[in-house]
Order: C-alpha cells, then structure tokens, then sequence
C-alpha cells in the first residue's frame, strides 16, 4: 500500500461509525452543525398521552415487585386488591378520594413496590398519526399493532421513555441545526423536507436525472432524520424528538447505504 493512502472501508447504515474528516470540513465551512454519528436506528414509535394536571381521581396505579405479596402490602393499609391493567402487571388501586398523593407516598417506600403513581386523566399530546406507537417518547404501557397489522407489540414499562413530551415544554431544539450523514433525506416526505435547510451530496450515488437535489433512494437517512425532527402535531406520520430542530442532510452512504472512510 503506498505511503498516505488511506485503505477503503466499506460502511453501511447502521452497522459503523462513520468519521468523514473531509465532509465536516465542508460542512463546518458554512454550518454549525450537531454531528451525527450512524447507529441503529431506534425503533421509535408513538405514545400517545400526556399526563393532565387534574390531581385526584381516587385510584392510583400499582406495580409490585411480587405480585404475591401484593393483597398483603395493600390490605395493611386497608385497601383493596385492585384491577389488572391490560398486561402491564399493572393494577388500578381504589383510595380514598383526596388521600392519593400520601397512600403512593407510603407505597412507594415498600420495598415489594416497584412503583406507584396517580391515575390522571390524559389528553392527546401531539395529532400525528403513530404518535400512539413512539413509546420511546411517551410511554403509557401502549400495546399496538404495526402497520400491516400483522404484528402485536406488548405493552411496555409506562414512563421508561425520554420525556420528549415534557421536554418540550422547556424547549422544542429551535434554533439547533443537526447534521444527518447518511444517505440523504427524501425531499418528497411532508414530515421532514420541510426541514431541511442545507443538502450536499458526497456519496458515489449521482443525483439521477430529473432531481433537483441528491435524493435518499436507500431511506435510512429519511428514517434518521424523522427520529430526530420530524414536523409534530400535523396529523401524519411520527413526532421528531426534536421537533423544532432543523436538518443538514449530508449524503454520505450512496443508494444501497454503503459508503467509505475516504468519502
Ligand atoms: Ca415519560
Ligand atoms: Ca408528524
């Protein structure tokens, strides 16, 4: 191998970190940017609820380390076995109107309790059409099927999420620009183009005739970037974690997702 070259690395979406010295030159010539480096992408869907604020409503939800020792640890405290909550393992536990606040603060100091919190009313967070299934943003316990309906995805742990939905009520990303490097954004996608504010193409994939910008044959890079800022509240597809960020969409990976260090 000659002096100085630098050995051809093949890497494919989602399997590599990607270092693209000459890429972030160019970018960072003109864009401040958040650098993304490739990884699995998260299989990220919906959830649909937020917590309201209307305080009580006379039960509470109960998980217990053991469930055999669940009617035990509520009937010391004169409560009865509660309800099942789906599958969660979950139970909806009567108390007395007003009482909510102290019996899960009693409850939560139990060591057969793993945990314990009100049953407040929920209202819809965001209007976008899988919002229900982003459990990694909102996690209620949603069971859901996907789209072709042919797979059942259980319930989960509720809240074991980011609280990308309290979150933004602090702060939405508005004014931060992340670089996607990948293999580009589809410009055709509501949801997203909207958010793109700067394409280049590095990748051995040519922009194909009749296409004004290097488009995302290969979709990673569309999948990406819609995890990260896809427009909220707008009736369809995902929430973006970061909904009011904007995306550099930097086309590294050509149109089977593959790509090299040497870029
Ligand atoms: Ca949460
Ligand atoms: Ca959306």
């Amino acid at each position: 191998m000659a002096a100085g070259f630098r050995a051809f690395t093949p890497i494919r979406a989602g399997h590599a970190e990607v270092k693209i010295t000459a890429m972030r030159k160019l970018f960072a010539a003109g864009l401040a940017a958040t650098v993304l480096v490739l990884g699995p992408v998260p299989v990220a869907f919906p959830a649909n609820s937020a917590e309201g604020t209307s305080p009580a409503s006379a039960h509470i939800l109960v998980k217990f380390r053991d469930d055999g020792a669940a009617a035990g640890t509520l009937h010391r405290r004169g409560l009865e076995d509660g309800t099942d909550v789906g599958s969660t393992g979950t139970r909806l536990v009567r108390v007395p109107a007003g009482s909510e606040r102290q019996v899960i603060d009693a409850l939560s100091r139990d060591s057969h309790v793993e945990y314990t919190e009100p049953d407040q009313p929920v209202e819809a967070a965001t209007s976008d059409q899988y919002f229900p299934r982003q459990y990694a943003l909102q996690n209620t316990g949603q069971s859901f099927t996907n789209t072709a309906g042919d797979i059942t995805i259980p319930a989960g742990t509720p809240d074991a999420d980011v609280d990308a939905v309290e979150a933004w009520n602090t702060t939405t990303g508005s004014g931060i620009k992340v670089a996607v490097l990948d293999s580009g954004v589809a410009s055709d996608n509501p949801d997203i183009a909207p958010k793109v504010v700067a394409r280049a193409n590095f990748s051995g994939s040519a922009t194909k005739a009749g296409d004004s910008v290097a488009e995302d044959y290969y979709g990673h890079g569309t999948h990406v970037a819609g995890n990260i800022a896809a427009t909220v509240n707008n009736t369809i597809g995902v929430a973006g974690v970061c909904p009011g960020c904007t995306i550099l969409a930097g086309k590294v990976l050509d149109d089977n997702g593959v790509g090299s260090t040497r870029v």
